[in-house]
């Protein structure tokens, strides 16, 4: 079984339900289970400022399938959902991000793990520490450094958590 760090994010169209709604997607994949998620965040968009606040969220996966199998599962998930791509670094209803793989490092053109924007985003390093404090990641040390190396953080917790937790 592979571990598996998912970051769930979303600013459209009720974003709450957004993520719930992908983590029951989540939940209902094969050879895979949902073991922990974080709280919801809010977050201040990163990329243009003109879109409504995200909320963010990340869990655990431990799995049987593949990188690109995973990949491809949570692709179908953001389509059913339907995902709608207005712009570069725009808003979305629901973006499934693979962040972690084991202790993988991988990049090709469709993937990249660790998920290139890992360690200098809050919105996914402090869900991240909520769940898994003591992780040190592949090539980037430990999250609780990465976290010390944020100049400042645009996050705000909901008082809300998914419907799994
Ligand atoms: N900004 C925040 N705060 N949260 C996200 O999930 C997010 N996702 C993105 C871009 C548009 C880059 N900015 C984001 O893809």
């Amino acid at each position: 079984m592979a571990q598996v760090f998912v970051g769930l994010g979303s600013n459209l169209s009720n974003p709450v339900k957004q993520i719930n709604r992908a983590l029951a997607s989540l939940e209902r994949l094969t050879d895979t289970s949902v073991k922990s998620c974080s709280k919801l965040y809010g977050s201040a968009p990163q990329g243009p400022q003109n879109q409504p606040d995200f909320v963010n969220a990340i869990c655990l996966l431990e799995t049987l399938l593949s990188p690109m199998e995973l990949l491809s599962a949570l692709q179908g998930i953001e389509q059913t959902q339907g995902r709608v791509k207005k712009r570069h670094w725009g808003e979305r209803l629901i973006d499934l991000d693979i962040l972690l793989f084991d202790n993988l490092t991988l990049s090709t053109p469709e993937l990249t793990i660790p998920h290139s924007e890992v360690s200098n985003r809050d919105f996914v390093l402090i869900p991240l520490f909520e769940i898994a404090p003591d992780l040190i990641l592949p090539n980037q040390g430990s999250l609780r450094d990465l976290i010390d190396q944020l100049e400042t953080t645009y996050l705000y917790p909901l008082s809300l958590s998914t419907d799994l937790t």
